[in-house]
């Protein structure tokens, strides 16, 4: 298949799960808006649709909360949408925070918007109006990371922590195992709740498992119970984790909320404050100097968390480590754990291939995610390693261009089965398609 050819694939997965108001990240699995898709989804959009870019960006923000959490899901009025949980489910009215006006889930995902709205504006080819979608969003986006400091960073390290598994967007990833495993679960206490995401033959196999979904339901639940309330979610929720991920994507946002306020001339006196801490902290606590990798930290356990997935790579698209550190983490990327030297392996497995439980076809414990290997590209590019963002490019396009627009990829070749995973028609593999092809 020809670029052209791919492009305009990629076009037609965007136009079909598009509803008028934001676009689906698949038709069926996904039928509501979710956060982080629909940046990178704007991004897709910002070449040829740049009003469709704004819409979505648009629609996810007029479901902020009223202390600037901008929500993992903002739920759609289609009566044929089945997804659990849905918004009886989640009772985000119960928070007086949450909007009236749309119904919401209660948590949030990692802050791309930042750096979503400074891309939108370098590409856009009228930048007037693009000079404008900045002025009207730059006061939202600061809301939300003035949410993310005030009440996701008691210690006031700036680092900020994820209170759900949902909130990182790598659902199952092993870095969340152990404190999930700590929870003990009583399945009479629990809800009753019925799955709709094993629809699919293969997706038991492939999706979290049932001791997963337990533990996500036994967070909502304790959630809605203390009203969304941070404070007392805080005290007693046993899951607390900041993210390599999470505070890398943050750290990039931080910068480019900088750059905006500085094109528009606002005050950009508290990004600068984030920025400088957020990378400093960072470097202080998270990175492992042995291994050249950023970990997590657990904040209730009070320990790291030495379990090495390449969302321990993403803080390259902060410019959080020095150049020495990059190099270390090009090392990472290169050695047999990631397969980055001619291995045979597709670029980037998401869990290290050393891990005796790595699963090639299991969500976020192995397989190639589109919108990692993105933030690992613009990340090497940052530090001038052309040669292994163009092959995370190169990797990323015969991914897509071979097997369609997946939801995930088996990188090993040969590999056993199929290796195009999850839902097909996947927005965001389409969207960051379209990127990679600029
Ligand atoms: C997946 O997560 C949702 C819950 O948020 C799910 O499994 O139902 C993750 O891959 C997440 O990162 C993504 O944003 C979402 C929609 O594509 O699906």
């Amino acid at each position: 298949m020809n670029q052209a050819q791919l492009q305009q694939m990629a076009q037609v997965v965007l136009d079909q799960n598009w509803n008028g108001q934001f676009t689906k990240p698949a038709p069926s699995l996904y039928p509501h808006q979710w956060n982080w898709d629909a940046g990178f989804i704007a991004i897709g959009n910002a070449y040829d649709n740049f009003g469709r870019a704004m819409a979505e960006m648009r629609h996810l923000f007029s479901a902020q909360w009223k202390n600037g959490l901008v929500p993992q899901i903002v739920f759609g009025d289609d009566p044929q949408a089945r997804y659990f949980p849905g918004p009886g489910f989640w009772q985000a009215h119960r928070s007086a925070q949450a909007p009236e006006h749309i119904q919401t889930s209660g948590i949030t995902m990692p802050p791309v918007h930042g750096f979503v709205l400074w891309k939108m504006y370098e590409v856009a080819a009228d930048k007037a109006q693009a000079k404008a979608f900045l002025k009207e969003m730059y006061p939202k986006v600061l809301a939300l990371h003035r949410y993310l400091y005030d009440y996701r960073d008691p210690e006031e390290e700036g680092l900020v922590y994820i209170r759900h598994p949902w909130e990182g967007g790598t659902d199952n990833s092993p870095i969340w195992d152990r404190t999930l495993s700590r929870m003990q679960i009583d399945r009479d206490q629990l809800p009753a709740y019925e799955r709709k995401d094993l629809q699919k033959p293969k997706a038991a196999e492939h999706r979290p498992t049932q001791e997963d979904y337990d533990r996500y339901v036994y967070l909502v639940d304790l959630f809605r119970q203390h009203d969304y309330d941070d404070q007392k979610i805080y005290e007693e929720c046993p899951f607390l984790i900041q993210d390599p991920l999470f505070n890398g994507i943050l750290s990039w946002s931080n910068e480019a909320l900088i750059q905006i306020g500085s094109l528009i001339g606002e005050d950009i006196t508290e990004p600068m404050q984030w920025h400088e801490l957020t990378v400093w902290s960072m470097n202080e606590k998270l990175w492992d100097e042995d291994r050249g990798i950023y970990n997590a930290f657990d904040l209730r356990a009070g320990e790291i968390i030495p379990v090495h997935t390449s969302s321990g790579l993403i803080p390259l698209c902060g410019e959080v480590p020095t150049q020495e550190q990059a190099e270390a983490m090009l090392r990472t990327l290169e050695s047999p754990a990631f397969g980055g030297k001619d291995s045979g392996i597709l670029l980037c497995p998401t869990y290290s291939m050393e891990a005796k439980d790595i699963n090639y076809k299991k969500y976020w414990r192995g397989p190639v995610w589109i919108n990692l290997n993105w933030l690992l590209y613009h990340g090497l590019m940052r530090y001038d390693m052309t040669e292994m963002a163009d092959r995370i490019r190169k990797h990323s396009l015969e991914l897509l261009s071979r097997h369609g627009f997946y939801e995930y990829f088996d990188p090993r070749r040969p590999a056993e089965g199929e290796i195009g995973c999850g839902t097909d028609q996947f927005s965001w593999s389409a969207a960051l398609c379209l990127d990679f092809l600029q």
